[in-house]
């Protein structure tokens, strides 16, 4: 007797890789099926629960689909430029490549010891000179396309890590990684303008096999806001200023309008009467966050800058105010108020007691908010809605004061990093030629190794004369580097691209063999990836599509998440609460297939939940059991003894049960349904176990049954099934087997088990031919001794059939 153990686990790992077993076949890629984990970062805490759940059951999905005719590849890395490896080599003192470079070392070890088929040989480390100089080259390409730009810009900033954030990297305010309060400083930074493909992010999200939610989280993020932008001139000046509204069938109820603090006009228009008032109130907002002006809650507070505006539809005079609830970086920066029908613009007038005048029907009382027929504005009154909107742009238009206009919430994206682990910005600095980019011969900019690299605020790559001091590469005159290096997310958004080519050391990588590799089939990783990630990625697809290097749209066809694995406390696994999981502990004691099953079977796939150690051992439990059936029907597997055309009673419910569990767990693993798969090879082991303690009949039925079970349990205990598979005698490897199809005839029972009730009441469970009419089901059932024993002396009301499920009597 066999016992599944870690001894196992290395035995076949070492033959898989010996064997190549897994290796892509580049040259047949008709089949081919591109399978793609959410690559990790080398942290130095190592490979937790969590990377677990991304990867095992991932791996047995696409295990099944491998045994079904696919041409899987499926490839891993690391993301290992960026915050998590540096601050890891602040913490510890260790220089971020030795530190980087060992947990690589370890990861990669771990990751072999689950068992999974990942194509190393395809593996791509983002901060290996050999991969930055790809993500700098299409820095480059960015930069000649003009969507890498550079501009002076209040940016966010975090105190604590030192360092500009993206807006995506701001949650509520704060550090996504630290917590710590984000401020806003002004500093010259690069940015890619994703804001170009706004309108086609959005367009194609549709069409993509993504989790609803995560489209609408990336919808909402792009934020596409039909409306118009209006020409409201200064009067009594030649300055002029538009607004953008949604509601421009309200423009005659505008009766003020409200200017961001920071808008550059508000000096220009303020008088000097309400000079000091308005400096004072730009300096108190310059402290509020976005996040808290936009709050609907707060108070909305402004002031009046002495000012008017003429309103351009009926020339009516109208006080511009500033105040901090409009934000400078949405729209034009300037709203024109209408009290009567917004929410914040009611607020702000009621308390600075300004007028407010209704311009639409409907509602009881102010604001109304809604829709509904125009009043007070002229010629244009009883139009509403769309119709009411085109008539207003219409006349404005006319006047060239105003157009439609579509506004999107999403910003350009800042990538620039005052930080050292990363790549360098490929760009040189010159006084008489400007910003050069580096020629592609001169790449990649090494990131030097000797800096000093703990963050004081300053970019650390501006410390080192050697790396900063360079010559023009058009002009050959002394000039600098960029001292800045790139976001992580930057090199993450196109590793996928690299994987399939990635030793190519003329090219980011072959267009012709990318173009038949992706797009990625499948993917899968954590939601919180939503909105960058995600996002960037498919920024980077359609930008390389467009310069001609790609000829697909979209990056990732399917994506699904992984839920979160939590402490057995039910909270977020984190070493101060002491509530972590150490894989590597469990895979030493169960095996890493008890491992991954027990991870397949106790969550959701997408849900997660709280790790339960009896969970565990209750895999444990199953495997040994089905080791024990196993072998107890050794013998006749190996050597089939009694053999019989037929099936009898017992084979037949069997054979029932193997083909039932073909069926669900093919339909439930395409769907990443693990837990309700594996339930069904629980069934099905209980009916094996149930046949072999019985006289064995049927051989060869036996075996081709048993060996059916072996190839369904094989994605999911992999090792586990390499070791039944050749202990049954067969030949290497399981997983060069056909999946096994099912049987619909198998399927059809001659007879169903159905309840009967008397009065509601279960009396009894007999098992009835599936063919019966339910004139003779009803018969069967009275006809039971049970049934009959307990409506004695009771007149029958009614019988109830329910076909295959139950008959109710209803007696009185
Ligand atoms: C007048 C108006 C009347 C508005 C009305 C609404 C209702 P979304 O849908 O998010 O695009 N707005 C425009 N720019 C703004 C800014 N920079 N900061 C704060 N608010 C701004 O919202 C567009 C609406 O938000 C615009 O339509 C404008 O108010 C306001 F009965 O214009 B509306
Ligand atoms: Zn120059």
């Amino acid at each position: 007797m066999s016992f599944y153990n870690t001894k196992i686990d290395e035995k076949w790992q070492k033959k898989w890789e010996d064997s190549n077993l897994y290796k892509f076949d580049e040259n047949n890629l008709d089949n081919k099926l591109y399978v793609l984990e959410m690559f990790p970062y080398p942290s130095g805490s190592k490979l937790h629960a969590g990377h677990w759940f991304n990867y095992g059951p991932v791996d047995s999905w696409a295990r099944m689909k491998r045994m079904q005719g696919y041409n899987v590849f499926q490839p891993m890395g690391f993301d290992a430029f960026g915050l998590p490896a540096e601050n890891f080599a602040i913490k510890t003192g260790i220089h971020p490549k030795d530190s980087t470079e060992k947990n690589i070392e370890t990861m990669e070890q771990q990751l072999k010891a689950m068992g999974t088929m990942f194509n190393w040989e395809n593996e791509v480390v983002t901060c290996s000179p050999e991969y930055y100089k790809w993500t700098q080259w299409i820095f480059v390409k960015l930069f000649e396309n003009g969507l890498a730009y550079r501009k002076n810009a209040p940016v966010n900033w975090c105190p604590s890590c030192n360092t500009v954030l993206a807006n995506e990297q701001v949650l509520d305010g704060a550090c996504e990684r630290c917590s710590t309060e984000v401020t806003k400083k002004d500093l010259t930074q690069w940015f890619f303008k994703i804001t170009d493909y706004a309108e086609q992010l959005l367009e194609k999200l549709d069409d993509l096999d993504w989790p609803e939610k995560t489209k609408a989280m990336q919808k909402h993020w792009i934020g596409k806001s039909i409306g118009s932008e209006v020409t409201f001139k200064v009067a009594d000046s030649d300055l002029e200023f538009n607004v953008f509204t949604t509601r421009v069938d309200t423009l005659f109820g505008v009766t003020y309008v409200v200017i961001a603090p920071e808008n550059e006009i508000v000096d220009k228009i303020t008088t000097d009467e309400f000079k000091t008032l308005v400096d004072e109130y730009k300096e108190e907002a310059k402290k509020q966050s976005d996040i808290e002006r936009q709050s609907i809650t707060r108070e909305k507070t402004g002031v009046f800058t002495g000012a008017y505006a003429i309103n351009p539809i009926n020339g009516r005079k109208v006080p511009i105010w500033v105040g901090d609830y409009v934000l400078n970086t949405y729209g034009t920066g300037c709203v024109m108020a209408v009290p009567a029908h917004d929410e914040r613009d009611f607020a702000f007038a009621t308390k600075y007691n300004l007028p407010i005048e209704r311009v639409i029907e409907g509602g009881d009382s102010l604001p109304y908010v809604e829709y509904g027929k125009m009043m007070n504005s002229d010629e244009f009154d009883g139009l509403s809605g769309d119709e009411a909107k085109a008539a207003v742009v219409k006349k404005l238009e006319t006047m060239t004061l105003g157009k439609g206009k579509v506004n999107y919430r999403l910003r350009d994206w800042l990538v620039s990093r005052q930080r050292y682990w990363g790549a360098p910005i490929p760009i040189i600095h010159c006084d008489k030629c400007g910003t050069v980019p580096v020629p592609e011969k001169d790449l990649p900019v090494m990131l030097p190794y000797d800096v000093e690299f703990s963050p004081d605020g300053k970019s650390p790559l501006s410390k080192s004369e050697d790396f900063i001091n360079t010559t023009c590469p058009v002009c050959g005159a002394p000039a600098k580097r960029d001292m800045d290096t790139l976001d992580t997310f930057v090199c993450s958004s196109w590793y996928y691209l690299r994987y399939p080519d990635n030793k190519n050391s003329d090219k980011a990588f072959d267009s012709e063999t990318i173009n038949k590799m992706l797009p990625v089939d499948m993917y899968v990783g954590g939601p919180e990836h939503a909105c960058m990630h995600l996002l960037y990625a498919r920024f980077f697809t359609k930008a390389l599509r467009d310069m001609g290097y790609l000829n697909f749209d979209e990056p990732f066809l399917s994506l699904r998440h992984q839920g979160l694995i939590l402490g057995p406390d039910g909270l977020k696994m984190s070493k101060s609460k002491g509530n972590t999981i150490s894989p590597d502990d469990y895979i030493k004691e169960f095996g890493s297939d008890v491992f991954r099953m027990y991870l397949m079977f106790g969550f959701d796939y997408t849900e997660g939940g709280a790790w339960s150690d009896d969970g565990v051992k209750s895999i444990g439990r199953f495997v040994d059991r089905i080791e024990r059936i196993l072998d107890s029907c050794r013998e006749e597997i190996n050597n089939p003894k009694n053999n019989k055309a037929t099936l009898d009673k017992a084979e037949k419910e069997l054979n029932y049960m193997r083909h039932h569990a073909i069926k669900a767990v093919s339909e439930d693993t395409a769907k990443f349904q693990f837990n309700t798969s594996i339930a069904r090879l629980m069934e099905f082991t209980n009916a094996l176990s149930k046949y072999a303690g019985e006289d064995i009949k049927n051989s060869s039925f036996l075996k081709e049954t048993i060996l059916d079970f072996i190839k369904l349990i094989a994605p999911f205990a992999p090792h586990f099934a390499e070791e039944q598979w050749e202990l049954s005698g067969m030949s290497y490897s399981v997983f060069n087997e056909k999946w096994p199809t099912f049987d619909s005839k198998a399927l059809i029972k001659d007879e169903v088990e159905i309840a009967i009730q008397v009065n509601g009441k279960i009396k009894a469970k007999v098992n009835i031919a599936t063919g019966l009419t339910e004139d003779q089901i009803k018969e069967a059932a009275l006809d039971n001794d049970d049934v009959k024993a307990s409506i004695e002396g009771k007149e029958v009301k009614k019988v109830i059939v329910v076909k295959g499920r139950l008959v109710n009597i209803v007696v009185k």
